[in-house]
């Protein structure tokens, strides 16, 4: 594998500051140089999370140039787009056109889905760990109201199967994009047209999942983004454990939050409640979460490092947590790989080891199953995914991703959530 001496915490420390400065735009921290030059929604969460012991009000300002781009119902978009890199990114803004539409807000461009609701985990986790009290309370109090709205719109306009859980309408839309629980989704789509591909005829791939990516995307921007159309028309409609566990521990942080923005928690905590009963009550079979495809009215047969996600949740019943302890450490995930956690089961006939989520091991969802394993006293659980954690880092950088087997780096390199996250966990 590809090995750089040992570095030791202070430099890793340093290393990972000068990663964040140099794709920081000011406001915003972009995902890496080149390949993604705007602001992503959960990547910038994930950034504020990992300031958030070391720099209250950068945390902060990475959430407020996030939410700059939250549309009047509340959805907070997947990206928000850079005005000096637009044509960098296919899809850009000539695509998702969301000027165009009312809802969306006044002088910045922006998709027009969004990315797991993790915001208000990271403002609690800014509001928990804030060394400037001040700062971090009137933070709070500025941001409260938007998360608020966002939960409203998760809560209102995609609830799309009925049974109290945000659906999501496209696989970027999980934040893990190429993942094989979307494969037969993604294949039972009707043919698709290819009348928006930038590339050159001879690059084309006949009828390939990005074609399939492009037509979900063209077909909502075409119904002007209405929650109707997704609910009665839209062909991908899925609801994720991972989705959704953060959702619910969202949720638990916006209860945590509401008596310092003056405000009632009992709303949230219900909501938490909700979440749960139907987390258990739609995408639990076989001992685990899984991803429900709307449309087939199926479970999928495949486990994922998404499967997880409701462990974020402190209330899940014990017996369900220590099945999942028992999947997550076992040969399908951690206990066959070199390094954790691999996100799809290494049994699996989809699992891919270099191929981004068919298998590689990545920072953030090593950090938020941490955290899972935090909120549930598995001190054990921590200890490894922390050490095992910055061990990647440390002998391959801010890779986008790892080879789970031998920790080498894939994709990106200086990655902003893998330096940011870093930060935390080794505070
Ligand atoms: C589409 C930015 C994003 C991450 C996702 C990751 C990848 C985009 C892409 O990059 O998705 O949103 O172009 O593949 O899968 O988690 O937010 O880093």
């Amino acid at each position: 594998m590809e090995s750089r001496a040992a570095v030791d915490d202070a430099a890793l420390g340093r290393e990972a500051w000068s990663v964040l400065d140099a794709n920081s735009t000011g406001a915003a921290t972009v995902p890496a140089p080149g390949l993604y030059p705007h602001q992503w929604n959960w990547d910038s969460t994930f950034v504020a999370i990992g300031l958030a012991r070391w720099d209250t009000r950068r945390a902060g300002t990475e959430l407020l140039s996030l939410l700059a781009g939250q549309w009047h119902t509340g959805m907070v978009p997947h990206i928000v787009f850079q005005p000096a890199h637009e044509e960098v990114y296919f899809p850009g803004p000539a695509i998702w056109r969301s000027t165009e539409h009312r809802a969306a807000p006044h002088g910045v461009c922006t998709s027009g889905l969004t990315q797991p609701p993790l915001q208000a985990l990271a403002l609690w986790w800014v509001w928990r760990h804030a060394a400037d009290r001040d700062t971090a309370a009137a933070l709070v109090r500025r941001i409260y109201p938007m998360l608020v709205a966002q939960h409203g719109y998760l809560t209102t306009s995609r609830d799309l199967g009925g049974g109290g859980l945000a659906a999501i309408v496209h696989p970027w839309e999980s934040g893990m994009d190429d993942s094989p629980v979307w494969d037969a989704p993604l294949e039972a789509l009707p043919p698709v047209r290819r009348a928006y591909r930038r590339e050159e005829p001879s690059q084309w791939q006949p009828d390939s999942h990005h074609d399939r990516y492009m037509a979900l995307v063209l077909g909502y921007r075409d119904s002007g983004y209405d929650p109707v159309y997704l609910r009665d028309e839209h062909p991908f409609a899925v609801e994720d454990p991972m989705f959704n566990g953060i959702w619910l521990a969202s949720c638990q942080a916006l209860a945590e939050l509401a008596p310092v923005a003056g405000a009632d928690a009992g709303p949230h905590r219900e909501a938490a409640e909700r979440i749960r009963a139907a987390l258990l009550d739609r995408l639990w079979a076989d001992g685990a979460f899984r991803v429900r495809d709307l449309r087939a009215g199926r479970l999928s047969s495949i486990r994922t490092v998404g499967s997880f996600g409701p462990m974020l949740d402190a209330g899940l019943p014990a017996d369900r947590v220590a099945e999942l302890v028992v999947t997550l450490e076992s040969a399908s995930f951690m206990g066959a790989a070199g390094y954790p956690v691999p996100s799809c089961e290494i049994r699996a006939p989809q699992f891919d080891r270099s191929c981004y989520w068919r298998g590689p091991s990545w920072v953030n969802t090593n950090w938020l199953l941490r955290r899972a394993a935090a909120v549930h006293g598995l001190a054990g659980l921590v200890r490894v995914l922390g050490s095992q954690t910055l061990r990647l880092v440390r002998q391959a950088g801010f890779r986008e991703c790892f080879d789970p087997f031998d920790g080498s780096g894939r994709g990106s390199r200086d990655f902003s959530w893998s330096a940011a996250l870093t930060l935390d966990l080794l505070a």
